[in-house]
């Protein structure tokens, strides 16, 4: 199966109970939306392969699985993860003050170089909106994370906010910024850039040269 994809980045899905972010990995996985919500405590977790800039890359997206109801997501939640969505509900402003504890947590618990993108979720109830998309933007900004306004109903913006992020990693990669064989970077390379890796033109001829004399 890997050899049918370039690169597997590791992805969270964070933020307070209640957000959406179950519905959010329903709404990519299967596109459409998880009616009965039953907060089942277990592991949750969703694969999905996208196609990036050219790049094949095997999305796995782990959930909380209900444990941020108790505070008390683990650490091994966290460790080797590449990016992660970082939920919040646009009707609920207490949801978005709990941000800056969930992005402490993401960045000394997984990496400090994890991409993040926040999502603004249920963008469909804007009559009970408490928190503007101009207040949130700017928290975006000044903790250097991306920023979408999302609905796990409707299903508006859930595949970009992945692909968003998969993109980003996707160029610090390719800009050296991030490197895929760093213990813990939540890349790994699939079969098909394996296959491109042992035979980085000519080079393979040019060892087998060096190796006969
Ligand atoms: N209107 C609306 N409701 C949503 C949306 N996403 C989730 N919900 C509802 O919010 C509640 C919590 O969703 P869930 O995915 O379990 O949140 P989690 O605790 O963060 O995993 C459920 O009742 C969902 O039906 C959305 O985009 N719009
Ligand atoms: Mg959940």
């Amino acid at each position: 199966m890997s050899e049918t994809y370039d690169f597997l980045f590791k992805f969270l899905v964070i933020g307070s109970a209640g957000t959406g972010k179950s519905c959010l990995l329903h709404q990519f996985i299967e596109n459409k939306f998880k009616q009965d919500s039953n907060h089942t405590i277990g592991v949750e977790f969703g694969s999905k392969v996208v196609n990036v800039g050219g790049k094949t890359v095997k999305l796995q997206i782990w959930d909380t699985a209900g444990q941020e109801r108790f505070r008390s997501v683990t650490r091994s939640y966290y460790r080797g993860a590449a990016g992660a969505l970082l939920v919040y509900d646009i009707t609920s402003r207490e949801t978005y003050n709990a941000l800056t504890n969930w992005l402490t947590d993401a960045r000394t618990l997984a990496s400090p170089n994890i991409v993040i993108i926040l999502c603004g979720n249920k963008k469909d109830l804007d009559a009970d909106r408490e928190v503007t998309f101009l207040e949130a933007s700017r928290f975006a900004q000044e903790n250097e994370l991306m920023f979408l306004e999302t609905s796990a109903l409707t299903g508006e913006n859930v595949e970009e906010a992945f692909l968003k992020c998969a993109r980003t990693i996707l160029n610090k990669i390719e800009s050296g910024e991030l490197d895929p064989e760093r213990m813990g970077s939540g890349i790994q390379y699939g079969g098909a850039s394996l296959r491109q890796l042992r035979q980085p033109r000519g080079s393979q001829a040019q060892a087998r040269q060096q190796c006969s004399c």
